[in-house]
């Protein structure tokens, strides 16, 4: 049997700070085709995809940043499943090589995302958990991808970590009181004694993170003029429960792209009897200024 790219040394730092870096995982020629369709769509001479979401970032959209192109306005591309170049990176062997280490042989996808990081705005990601969007469990049956498509410095808002702070549980939520917040960021309350324990995720294009859904993470602001540009999925088990009570999200379908049910859907019951409210896990209507 050929080596996993993540080593048994791998995981067991992913087990005990909640996170592992493969270095080098991906080719630079993949990373050039995925950089190339974010520029088609956006510029227009690609559709997006059903369901596709291409979000411009908060300084744009209320006029406090003037981007010199079309790339420059846009903050990230969200749930990229249907479209045909980048969702090769959703079933891309090496990546899901990887997530089986973490969550088991079969494997659904959950989220997918492209960052774009523009220069000249703030677009800083605060600490957080991820699992605070995800409506299964258990947590240790999900897993995070994030890719480098193009160096990223501390200078470029990099990838930080907390290690070991999956530990915990899942933290109250809030919008953080900054100037300049793009919609659907939420920090993690009281955790500013964790920002010393940061570590900064310095990677080289083609380096691939993996993280737990309950890692405090988040990134920093681009003090460059170029893009910090980043190829993202979430990953789980096919093996597991339902637990949110939302039920607007129960209409999703979660895509089995490894194992014996691959190409098929997730069919787990999707309880109405829940025991997970995620919005008791944010508090909403404290937050100051989003830049209106
Ligand atoms: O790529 C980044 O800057 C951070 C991404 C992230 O933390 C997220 O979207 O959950």
């Amino acid at each position: 049997m050929p080596e996993s790219p993540i080593s048994d040394e791998m995981l067991a730092g992913y087990e005990k700070d909640g996170y592992t870096v493969a270095r080098g995982l991906l080719d630079a020629a993949d990373l050039e085709r995925w950089t190339e369709r974010l520029a088609d769509i956006v510029d227009g001479r690609v559709e997006p995809s059903e369901g596709m979401l291409v979000m411009k970032d908060v300084m744009v959209v209320k006029g406090h940043v003037q981007p010199n192109s079309k790339l420059e306005a846009i903050a990230k591309i969200q749930d990229y499943e249907r479209d045909p170049v980048l969702d090769t990176y959703t079933t891309h062997p090496s990546v899901l090589d990887c997530v089986e280490r973490f969550v088991g042989r079969d494997v659904m996808t959950i989220h997918t995302m492209l960052i774009n990081k523009p220069p000249n705005v703030d677009g800083r990601h605060p600490l957080h958990q991820d699992l605070l969007y995800f409506p299964f469990r258990p947590a240790d049956k999900i897993v995070a991808s994030w890719t480098a498509l193009q160096p990223v410095t501390r200078e470029m808002g990099c990838l930080v970590v907390v290690p070991g702070s999956h530990r915990g549980g899942l933290l109250q939520h809030e919008n953080p009181d900054w100037e300049h917040l793009n919609a659907g960021y939420f920090g993690a309350r009281n955790v500013d004694d964790e920002l010393e324990k940061r570590v900064h995720l310095e990677m080289d294009p083609g380096d691939t993170a993996f993280f737990h859904p309950m890692l405090l993470h988040g990134s920093g602001r681009n003090r460059t003029q170029g893009f910090r540009r980043a190829i993202s999925a979430h990953y789980s088990s096919v093996d597991v429960r339902w637990e949110w009570s939302q039920q607007q999200f129960f209409g999703r379908n979660y895509r089995v792209v490894r194992g014996a049910r691959s190409g098929q859907f997730w069919d787990g019951e999707r309880m109405e009897e829940s025991t997970i409210n995620p919005l008791d896990y944010v508090s909403l209507g404290n937050k100051s200024d989003s830049g209106d």
